[in-house]
């Protein structure tokens, strides 16, 4: 199945899903034992990307994660290079509320020729980050501009239910000491008939919770199951029975 039909599937079943991110350049995380729990309970698809520009070796790291599961594999670009035609599909994100050029479109058009001939599916993103701190690095690399009231928040999300875009990825940005909140969820899926991802800062599953209640249709987790890769277990069952 596409990976959009399965996240379409999500949204129009009012069932949720969950999405893992690992960072190749990661090293000291636990591979096999993130992917065995990932293999055993429920995980729609597994992110891979980072916020570095080069990662070494990102192919065959996607060759031996492709090895290890028969979980989706998309690719959540930091940079033109993180391509690899092994993925299943690639979340091409359009940081909207960067002032940083390269974030909004010029990244993609580096990546477009590869991209294509791949042949792999493309799923593109409207990427929002609602980072209140601007220390995240994100927020940094990409010169995000913050999101200050509710009113900002609905103009950008108007803004991407007129845009092509077949998903909207709200984001507090990777490792952030707390997720966006859940009233800007309910704000999205209020305007929104498109599928909308929550991700960054989610901890625990009771924070992911609150937050597929607002409306979220997919939450991602990264940091936390890094330090304890058990706790994919937990945001599985949670996500199961939701
Ligand atoms: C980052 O949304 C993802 O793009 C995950 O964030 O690492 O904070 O879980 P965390």
């Amino acid at each position: 199945m596409a990976v959009i039909d399965l996240i379409m599937q999500r949204m129009k079943n009012r069932s949720k899903g969950y999405f893992v991110l690992i960072d190749p350049e990661k090293r000291s995380v636990d591979l096999n034992r993130m992917v065995q729990n990932i293999n055993r309970t429920y995980v729609d698809a597994i992110l891979v990307g980072g916020s570095n520009k080069n990662i070494s070796g990102f192919h065959s790291f996607i060759v031996r994660l492709k090895k290890m599961t028969d979980v989706p594999i998309v690719l959540f670009p930091g940079s033109h290079s993180q391509i690899s035609k092994e993925a299943d599909a690639i979340l091409l994100l359009s940081l909207l509320n960067s002032r940083s050029l390269k974030h909004v479109i010029g990244e993609h058009i580096d990546a477009a020729e590869t991209i294509v001939r791949s042949g792999i599916e493309v799923i593109p993103t409207a990427y929002i980050v609602m980072d209140k701190t601007g220390k995240t690095s994100v927020s940094r690399a990409a010169e995000v501009l913050k999101l200050k009231s509710e009113d900002d928040v609905k103009k950008y999300i108007y803004a991407s239910s007129l845009m092509s875009y077949s998903v909207v990825y709200l984001e507090a940005g990777s490792g952030a000491s707390q997720s966006i909140s859940p009233s800007a969820v309910k704000i999205a899926r209020r305007i929104l008939d498109k599928p909308i991802i929550v991700g960054g800062g989610i901890k625990t599953p009771d924070k992911a919770k609150s937050l597929l209640k607002a409306g979220a249709d997919i939450i991602v987790t990264g940091n936390a199951i890094e330090k304890n890769p058990d706790l994919i277990l937990d945001f599985g069952a949670l996500v199961k029975r939701f």
